[in-house]
């Protein structure tokens, strides 16, 4: 019997309410699938698992025709005359893909799909509707994804470690193998089948020297089990691959992608892979960027290198997935004329209508690094001829790495929401990416995930609530961040009202809770270098990295206009670019982002940047106190075991939070020599 923490969102507690439960028993009494397949087979199966927890009963399974007893019927759209079984033309006419339609008609209940995803995907919204507190006897769903490739990025290593992991060792191998056992997997895979993802790269796009071999012909068989594992859950696999394979794994002596040789190798090399893993989704690739391999080595540029990958993967219907996250990693802290944050940009707009229709490319949410705060990358929308996908960071790296609470989605929404103005107004970034602005074929969203070997799988057990919110946002982003949290919360922890009003706003003020004792206004970084935990102001501020803040005694901020600055912010279109160049309508949270400032600075809010330095500190270090105490009113409520779990994280969150209150205060203090107006106490 596995742990609450472990069956994370899919608890299926027994239904209390008597009539609810027998009702529901009802209609869960026979079920009947009128096609067949391994993912009919894992919907088929859920429906089972839920009856025998939740009802405590044992669907039969019956064959597919009409009838009038009670009975949850399965099936894709076009496989069976639905008409005649009441089901309206025209809801079918609007089901496609791996969209789903549930519907109750009298005692029977239909869950049809676009695919057999879509019946997958049907079946899990059911439960959780159903969990929910839905009524099966009146069900009238059809939902359509909006995002086609809904990915999950591991950055899991074959040693077992986990690049940016906070939960653990890697569930996918030890020891530079892959695990003998795959139960775990094969649990990981219905838990994000249960939010519609339906890709995942299984290997650290910083791809080593063991997993550079995944790709052989001895490599591929281990990697096609775990290809089989998620094709059971409609999850299609893709690797992350070194650019430089030909040599390393290749015996050529070069890598270059306009080589003969070389794009032989790489035709070969996908044809292998098609003989074992024959859904293969494709290649991720981080090339030319933090020491990787990549064209640049032999003059080529990304578009050379992105479309020689294209072409060996296209007689097979592959994608290959290219990462921008392209820069100097070597920069002089001296130079102030380079930007990290224009790198993608400049690196990849001027290729834009170069690359083939198979290739994506897929931009982090930020120009920047998966900082607390970020504007949206100048990239989305700006290559109107390319394919662009979204990358999102689940795995908290510089957001408390998951001992800090910190809920993302409201941040995720923030992004997808914001108006890029490329095509006029209404340029949404979820309009980019879903490919809906500029008709591209292949779109979506990634995100790198933030689990481990961890009981809970997250570490802190409420950073499942961002693995679940992900999943459920980039399949529907009109969702807001609260329905998704109280969504969540209801059915990882149950109904009662208090544990559902104190989780839904704890988890609703964490983001800026945690930004406001952490760096101030949009400047990013201020943490230990290297593994990323914890305040360290300077940590960054003469390394090669390009993340500096440039605080000084009279003020802080990056200048990044284009009269006086970097001129990062002509990247974005009108008005955009105008906006957060002029320093009086620059948003506040982003000002040091944009702007170098004094300290004595007036914000929007009324404060100037000193005060709102330091009243924010003091305030986030008390609010995380209080996320403590408010968590403690719910003993009682929630099983030990997780109750424990999670008050042990917010504690230590508190104890940090005042941390990096003192550290951040009194540097700033130190730099300015300005007191704190209120008499707060700041170490001098
Ligand atoms: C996988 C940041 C992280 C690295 C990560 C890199 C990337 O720099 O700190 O650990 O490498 O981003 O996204 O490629």
């Amino acid at each position: 019997m596995k742990c609450k923490q472990y069956a994370a969102w899919l608890q299926y507690d027994r239904i209390e309410e008597e009539p609810i439960r027998a009702l529901q028993a009802e209609f869960f009494s026979s079920i009947a699938a009128s096609y067949e397949s391994e993912v009919v087979a894992a919907a088929v199966k859920e429906l089972c698992v839920y009856a025998k927890a939740a009802l405590g009963t044992a669907p039969n399974r019956t064959a597919f025709a009409k009838q009038d007893r009670p009975c949850i019927f399965l099936g894709l759209k076009n496989d069976t005359d639905w008409n005649a079984y009441g089901i309206a033309a025209e809801k079918l006419l609007q089901l496609a893909g791996e969209g789903f339609l549930l519907e109750t008609i009298g005692r029977q209940l239909y869950i049809i799909g676009g695919s057999d995803r879509g019946v997958l995907y049907g079946v899990f919204h059911l439960l959780r509707l159903l969990q929910t507190g839905s009524d099966i006897a009146a069900l009238q769903v059809l939902e359509q994804p909006a995002n086609s490739l809904r990915l999950m990025n591991q950055w899991d290593n074959a040693d077992g470690t986990i690049e940016r992991g906070y939960a653990g060792r890697s569930i996918f191998y030890e020891n530079n193998e892959i695990k003998a056992d795959l139960a775990r997997v094969r649990d990981y895979a219905r838990l994000l089948a249960s939010v519609g993802i339906n890709g995942i790269s299984v290997n650290n796009v910083n791809v080593h020297q063991v997993e550079t071999s995944f790709i052989t012909s001895e490599g591929l068989p281990a990697v096609a089990r775990i290809a089989d594992v998620f094709r059971e859950y409609g999850i299609r696999l893709l690797l992350s691959v070194n650019f430089a394979s030909p040599i390393e794994v290749g015996g050529l002596s070069t890598a270059d992608p306009l080589d003969v040789q070389v794009k032989e190798w790489w035709r070969k090399t996908a044809a292998e892979i098609y003989r074992h893993i024959p859904d293969f989704l494709g290649f991720l690739v981080k090339a030319d960027s933090e020491h990787r391999p990549g064209p640049f080595t032999y003059g080529r540029d990304h578009a050379d290198g992105a479309n020689m990958l294209g072409e060996a993967l296209e007689p097979f219907g592959g994608l290959v997935i290219w990462r921008c996250f392209v820069y100097n990693c070597m920069q002089d802290w001296r130079d102030r004329s380079t930007d990290r944050a224009k790198a993608a940009y400049d690196h990849f707009q001027p290729l834009d209508g170069r690359f083939h229709a198979n290739v994506i490319l897929q931009i982090k949410n930020g120009p920047m690094d998966f900082q607390v705060r970020e504007p949206v990358s100048p990239l989305f929308g700006a290559m109107p001829l390319t394919n662009q996908s979204m990358e999102f960071q689940i795995t908290q790296e510089y957001t408390g790495q998951q001992k800090h609470l910190c809920y993302l989605v409201p941040q995720w929404k923030q992004v997808l929401e914001f108006d890029t103005h490329v095509n006029g107004p209404g340029s949404t970034v979820k309009r980019i990416v879903d490919g809906s602005l500029f008709g591209r074929p292949y779109s979506g969203i990634a995100a790198v995930s933030n689990i481990g070997d961890d009981e809970n799988w997250t570490g802190h057990t409420l950073a499942q609530a961002n693995l679940y919110g992900y999943g459920r946002l980039i399949w529907k982003p009109e969702l807001s961040a609260e329905d998704i949290a109280g969504e969540w919360i209801r059915l990882t922890f149950g109904h009662d009202p208090a544990v559902v009003s104190t989780v839904s706003e704890l988890l609703m003020n964490s983001w800026p809770i945690y930004e406001s004792y952490t760096a101030p206004l949009g400047v990013g970084w201020m943490v230990a270098p290297n593994h990323h935990y914890g305040p360290d102001v300077d940590g960054y501020e003469y390394s090669r990295w390009g993340t500096y803040h440039f605080a000084d005694r009279d003020g802080i901020g990056v200048d990044r206009t284009v009269e006086t600055g970097t001129g990062y912010t002509a990247q974005y279109a009108e008005p955009n670019a105008a906006m957060y160049n002029d320093i009086r309508r620059c948003p506040d949270e982003l000002l040091l982002f944009f702007h170098h400032v004094p300290y004595s600075h007036r914000l929007h809010s009324g404060e100037t940047v000193i005060e709102h330095i330091y009243n924010t500190r003091f305030q986030g270090a008390e609010r995380a106190e209080k996320m403590k105490e408010q968590w403690q009113s719910l003993e009682g409520k929630i099983d030990s075991a997780r109750y424990e779990q999670v008050l042990g994280r917010l504690t230590e969150q508190a104890v940090h939070a005042k941390h990096w209150r003192d550290v951040i205060n009194t540097y700033f203090y130190r730099k300015s020599g300005v007191s704190d107006a209120l008499g707060r106490l700041i170490y001098t």
